[in-house]
Parts: C-alpha cells; structure tokens; sequence
C-alpha cells in the first residue's frame, strides 16, 4: 500500500495510486491520481490525494479515461486514398507508414530544400518535459534540416511583445499572495472556465466569503459572475485599452495617482499623460470619449474609477482575451499602467497587470531540447497559411511544399477556416500525429496514431512553484506508439536517430532531466508525484520593488518603462476599420472564447463533452428582436471572411451588439474560425480571434 487516501471516499482495494498529471494546454495543470478497479469496479482518475490545500482539478481532466478508451481512437497508421478532406484512408503497418514517410520528406529536401518542409508544433501534450509536442517535433524538424518553423503562440503573442517591452518579462505571482487583495478586478478573464492556475479560484471564493469587491469585465456575463457574486461590466471587445485610458484620466483629474512610485520606479508615465490628456491629438481620454467608444454604462465606469481610484491593494487580473484582439498590444500595455499609477505593482495583494498567475520561478528541472537553429527561417504561427499560399513572393522566407504536423488541429483552430484549407490543399504532403482523426488530420497523406500522455512516464511543469510525476497508468492501444518513438523511428531510417535520441531510452532521459533539477528524493517523486519547490507567495516584481537599483529589469530603462515602443494608445485605426465592418453590414461584434468542457478543439468528438457544449451563437435578445429571430432557430453567421451555421441561444447574459460562439467545434460547417480573419494585430503579429464584426441572418432548417 503506498498512499492511503484518507477522506473516507476510497475503499480498500484502491488504496494505492498511481500518480498522473494532467498534461493539456489548459491554464491549470493539475496533479492526479488514477486508482486502479478491480472485478467489477473500473479505475478511476481522482485528486493527488497529497496535492496543495487550494488546488482544485476539474472534469477536463478527471474524464481523461474516457479519452484514452474512446471508440474512434486511431490505432493504426493511415494513408490516404480519397481526396483531401474525404476521410478516405486505408489502414498501414507501420513499416510502411514510415518508409513512406522518410521517402517524401527526403525527396522534399532533396528537391526544394529543407525549407520547404514546414514544422507545426501545437497545444497538444504541452506541459511536460518529454513527451512535449512542441519539444520533441522541434527536436525531430531541427535535427531533419533548417526547416520552417513557426514562432509566437494564437495564446499570447501580443501579451508577451507588450509584458517584454514594459515589464522586461514576465512576473507573476503566486495565487495565495491574492489574499491580501482588497478589490480583484477580473478584466477579461474568465477564470472559472479559463484557468489561471490550480490555485486561484479557491483564493477567489475565499474574498467573496470576506467580502472583497470582485468585478468582472467582459461583453459577456460569465460563469466567473456568477459565481465571485461579483459585478459584472460589459464592454465591447477590443475596446479595453479606451476605457483604461479614461481611468488613467480620472485618476489624474482627481489626483489619484501614486506621483512617487511612478517617479521612483518607472519611466515614460510623462508620454502617457500627456497622451490621456490629448496633448497631442486634442482627444482627452474622458470616461465620456471611453463609454462611447466601448459601450460601458456611465454607471459603472464610475464605480470603478471610484473604488480603483479609492483601494488598495489591487490586484488586476486580465486575461489573455484582451490581447487577442485588435490593438491587444495597447490593452495590456495599459493594464501594466494602471498597475503602476496606483502602486499596485509588485506590493502583496496587488499585481503587475499581465502574465499575473504564470512564470513566478519554477523548480529547476531539465527537459528535452528542441535544438532550434539560430538563422532558421521563421513565421508568426498566426499567419502559417498565409505564409503557405503566397510564399517567397509574398515576402514569407520560403516556399513551402510540406507540413509535419504534432499535435496541432490548425485546419480549424487556426483563424479563416477556408484559407487554411486551401493551405492544407496546396502543399504536397502532410502528415499530423494524433490520437483521433481530427479535421487537420483527415486533411493529412499520412497519419501516425500516438500514445495519450495516461500511457506515458514524463515530468510535468504547472505554472506554480511544484513538478508533476505522471506516470504510466496502462500501455497504449496495440497499434499506437509515442510521439517521440515515432521520431526515432523516422530518424533513424534518415540517418540522424544517434542525435535524436542521444543514446537514452526515455526512462534514461528522465532520469538525466531529474538529474539536472532540484528535485532532491527521485523515488518519492515518482511515487508521490509531486515536488513542493517551497515558497508560496511569492509577489511579481518584488525583488525590483524592493530594490530597483541592485534589481533593474530588462527593460531599455531598466525600469517599468510604461510608454515603450511605438505609439502607446488606444488604437483608433483598428476601431475605424471594424466600424468601417460595420458600415459594410457586418455591426455586431463577435467574441470567440474558449469552452468550458473542450481544451481548444480536444473533446469535440467525445460523448461526454457533446452531451455538455452546445455549438450555438449567443445574442441578446433585444439583437435577436431587432432581426425577427427566435430562440432555437437555425441562423447563417457572415463575415468578410466567410459564413457558418448555427443554432441561435437568445440570452441577456450577452451585451447588445455583441454575439459570442465558443471556438473548437470540429464541425465544419459550425466551427467559429470559418469567420475569422488572419490578419494580426500590430505590431506583434499576434491572433486578433476576438476581433470579428459579423451579421446573423435566418437560416433554413436543414
Ligand atoms: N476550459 C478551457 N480552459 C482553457 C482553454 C480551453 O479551451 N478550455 N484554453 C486554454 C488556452 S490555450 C488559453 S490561451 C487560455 C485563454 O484564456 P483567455 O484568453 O483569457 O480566454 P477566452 O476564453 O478567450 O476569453 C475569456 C473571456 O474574455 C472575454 N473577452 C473576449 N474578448 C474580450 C475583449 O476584447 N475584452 C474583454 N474585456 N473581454 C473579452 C470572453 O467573453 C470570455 O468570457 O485558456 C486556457 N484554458
Ligand atoms: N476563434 C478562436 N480560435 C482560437 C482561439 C480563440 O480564442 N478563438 N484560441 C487560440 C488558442 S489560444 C490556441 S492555443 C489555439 C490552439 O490550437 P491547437 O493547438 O490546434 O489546439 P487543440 O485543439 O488543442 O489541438 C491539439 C491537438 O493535439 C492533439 N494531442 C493532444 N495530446 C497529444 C499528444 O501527446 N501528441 C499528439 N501528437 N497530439 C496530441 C489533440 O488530440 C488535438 O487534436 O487555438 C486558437 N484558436
Ligand atoms: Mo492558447
């Protein structure tokens, strides 16, 4: 017996565990355990039973056997027979699969160079040291040749072009230091649904039970309201950085802001007032100019400025939504200010305004190294079909002929579903990794089927101070092999399987990462699972607070360097394009946020996840009024993009002139990126998902 659980829950014969970890791109990161059946009673997945007081996992994760048994689990390697798209494939050994493989990949190279191959890497298994889809694809591409790779993330771009310029990086902070936090403003984020962290919505439901002012701002009414009890703002998407100007305003007009704190660690705070004053541009950022511009009652843009205004310490929590959006750069720049002008930064119970729950220093622990090549060359990941479609003529760095694909599902969660299939359509060979026939995959000429991370050991990273051991609960399906056995297996019939693997089993290779790291008792680590890296409340910024000369950051001041790079403001020209949208009869703007019970698209095919995630479009009644629509009834949702179809929810929970459909239906005709544009926001070339203007009309039943 290892490690009783002790809350009377287990009965005998599951007292002992084997330690997993939930290894998906989801913002939480939670240790498990599975707890093996026995007779008729099956295994199940449940909590680390040694895991932190405030960690809480969710269904996502302890409904991951049902992903591993799912019935339409790939396990043999496909080859296609029919056209791309038709789901025509035969079934192959994997002699062949791979021969034919390493045969296209090396007649690629050999005839347009190896920068004809394009390496896509995605959200997969993400979280781990090992059996990392973005690790071990870049390992095997960069060991392949100097192939195209991708670089930013659809996640974060805008936020960590902005947080680097500002902020010099990241600096969270640990979610008990939220405790000590006397208003929690939630811009953005949906953390309820979206997670920042295992850790924080218990810190949360600890305020509301004290009473802390909680508000939520968000054209949508979330589940987050709902449950904080907190107040709920609405305001247009992409129009965040306006109304963060205006308080900046009124907390200059009312002598709210902390003059010594910016004087003694930031600099720039000159260019931004004059900017919100309208020195130059004669436009002072009033609550008047920001409540036209974002749809935000008066009402409750003066209760904020009050209360923002009046308590301290903050804490401002934005989510990432902010930034994919057009002028997202400006949204988190001016989180980053407020944070400062009311000396919120790096103060317990406050926050720096960006990354708030992510990248406090983690435990040292090696992983496996994707061995990027300094001059590869390199696209924004946001525009790879782009990139595919018009190549060196379009001034991308290379014409590309082939896509290897691990753990990605782009045909769909990549922006502008019609261009991605014509990208997809125009290279000559594609293959993708995956444990089901997604819709990327069955654009695919080859598809390897691979191991889920349950049937795997590997050492996990969450986003705070601890490691993950997860362990393997049972062998993959006959058939399935790991990511990385793939690679070796291609690598060696290409000749450079001796670099892939540098000798090491992947037993050894996690052996020599645990060498390399703090972890100190190895054997109660993959029996616990769990490494404690000790400090908890750690605050962001609080070494550079303490003492900014002897701890400058990586800024170009060394300070918070508020006003860096070009132009800080509210970015009207994206704001007269979509209004330009508008003209053109698309006038409702779209949010497209991620669904409670998927990760991205991962879910979309499983009965358990079906039965909970309606693909609907959300409106406001008194829109659904204004277009004679009814609850129930099938809509056609348009943009200049191109259009979807839908079932129309009529809810009150969403703004006027605001409609929101969940991404990550593998539904083609459903799936919200139909609508969606490539085209980056600025300067960071990041995703602008929930910048969409659009029309609904009727649409017949079919
Ligand atoms: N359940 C679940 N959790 C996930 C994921 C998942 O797919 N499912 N995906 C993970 C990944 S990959 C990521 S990157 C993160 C994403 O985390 P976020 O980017 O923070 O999440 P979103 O779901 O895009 O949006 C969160 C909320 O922001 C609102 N919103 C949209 N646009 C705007 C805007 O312009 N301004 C304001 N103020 N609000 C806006 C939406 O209505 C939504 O309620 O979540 C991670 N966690
Ligand atoms: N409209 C709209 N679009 C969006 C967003 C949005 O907010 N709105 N959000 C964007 C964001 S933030 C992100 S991060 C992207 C995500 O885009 P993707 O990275 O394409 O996201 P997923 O749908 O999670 O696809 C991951 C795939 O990897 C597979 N997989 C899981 N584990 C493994 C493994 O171990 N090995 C292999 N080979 N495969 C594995 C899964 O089955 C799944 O098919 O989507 C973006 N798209
Ligand atoms: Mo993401």
């Amino acid at each position: 017996m290892l490690y009783p659980y002790n809350r009377g829950m287990i009965s005998n014969f599951e007292s002992s565990y084997i330690p997993v970890a939930c290894n998906r791109d989801c913002g939480a990161t939670c240790p498990l355990a599975y707890f093996p059946g026995s007779g008729a009673v099956a295994g199940m997945l449940k909590d680390n039973p040694l895991k932190g007081e405030r960690m809480r996992s969710c269904i996502r994760g302890l409904k991951a056997l049902d992903t591993i048994n799912a019935a339409d689990r790939l396990k043999k390697p496909l080859i296609r027979t029919g056209k791309r798209g038709s789901g025509e494939f035969r079934e192959a050994s994997w002699n062949e699969a791979l021969d034919l493989t390493a045969e296209k990949l090396q007649g690629l190279k050999n005839r347009y160079g190896d920068e004809a191959l394009l390496g896509l890497a995605g959200s997969g298994a993400c979280r781990s040291a090992l059996h990392n889809t973005g690790k071990v694809a870049g390992r095997f591409f960069n060991l392949l040749g100097n192939i195209t790779r991708t670089h930013g993330y659809y996640s974060n771009t805008a936020a960590s072009y902005t947080a680097g310029l500002v902020l010099g990086g990241r600096h969270g902070s640990d979610a008990e230091t939220f405790l000590q936090s006397k208003l929690v403003i939630l811009w953005g984020a949906d953390v309820f649904t979206t997670r920042f962290g295992n850790e924080l919505e218990s810190v949360l439901l600890d305020l509301k039970y004290r009473g802390v002012p909680m508000v939520v701002l968000d054209p949508v009414k979330t589940g987050t309201v709902d449950r904080l009890g907190a107040r709920w703002i609405s305001l247009y998407p992409g129009t965040d950085s306006a109304v963060m100007a205006a308080l900046l305003y009124e907390f200059i007009r009312r002598d709210k802001v902390d003059r010594d704190f910016l004087e003694r660690y930031s600099s720039g705070w000159d260019v931004i007032e004059s900017y919100v004053l309208g020195e130059g541009d004669e436009t002072p950022k009033t609550p008047e100019w920001a409540c036209r511009i974002s749809g935000m009652k008066r009402e409750d843009f003066d209760w904020l400025a009050d209360i923002y205004g009046r308590v301290t310490p903050a804490a401002m929590l934005p989510g990432l939504s902010i930034q994919r959006a057009l002028g997202g750069e400006e949204a988190y720049r001016f989180s980053i200010v407020l944070q400062a002008a009311r000396g919120n930064s790096g103060i317990p119970g406050g926050s720096a305004g960006a990354h708030v729950w992510d990248a406090a220093p983690k435990p040292r622990c090696g992983s496996l190294s994707a061995l990027y090549r300094p001059d590869q060359p390199s696209i924004p990941v946001n525009i790879w079909p782009d990139a595919v479609l018009e190549g060196r003529s379009g001034g991308y760095p290379s014409d590309i002929k082939g896509i290897y694909n691990i753990g990605t599902n782009y045909l769909i969660q990549g922006s502008d579903v019609i261009k991605n299939r014509r990208a997809l359509e125009a290279v000559g060979f594609l293959v993708t990794h995956d444990f089901f026939l997604t819709p990327t995959a069955r654009w695919s000429d080859v598809v390897f089927p691979v191991s889920h991370y349950l049937e795997r050991d590997d050492i996990v990273f969450p986003d705070n101070n601890y490691l993950y051991y997860s362990a393997q609960i049972q062998q993959p399906p006959e058939g399935v092999k790991d990511d990385y056995e793939v690679c070796r297996l291609l690598s060696e019939r290409m000749g450079f399987e001796a670099d892939f693997t540098q000798d090491r089993s992947t037993r050894e290779w996690l052996d020599y990462f645990m060498e390399h790291s703090d972890i100190d008792n190895k054997e109660e680590f993959r029996r616990t699972g769990i490494f404690d890296g000790g400090a908890h409340n750690r605050v962001g910024l609080e070494d550079y607070i303490s003492d900014p000369d002897r701890n400058p950051l990586e800024t170009e001041t060394g300070k918070i360097h508020l006003s860096a790079g070009d132009n800080p403001g509210f970015r009207d020209d994206f704001f007269l394009q979509q209004e330009e949208e508008a003209q053109l009869g698309f006038p409702l703007r779209m949010v497209t946020p991620h669904a409670k019970y998927r990760v991205n698209s991962t879910g979309s095919n499983l009965p358990w996840v079906i039965k909970r995630e309606k693909d609907e479009l959300s409106m406001n009644p008194l829109d659904g009024a204004a277009r004679l629509l009814t609850e129930g009834q099938f809509v056609r949702v348009v943009s200049l993009q191109g259009d979807l179809r839908l079932k129309l929810h009529l809810d009150d929970c969403v703004m006027r002139g605001v409609v929101r459909v969940f991404n990550g239906s593998w539904n083609l005709d459903s799936t919200v990126n139909n609508v969606t544009s490539t085209e980056p926001t600025t300067p960071s070339l990041g995703s602008r998902t929930h910048s969409v203007q659009v029309e609904v009309l009727p649409a017949a039943e079919i």
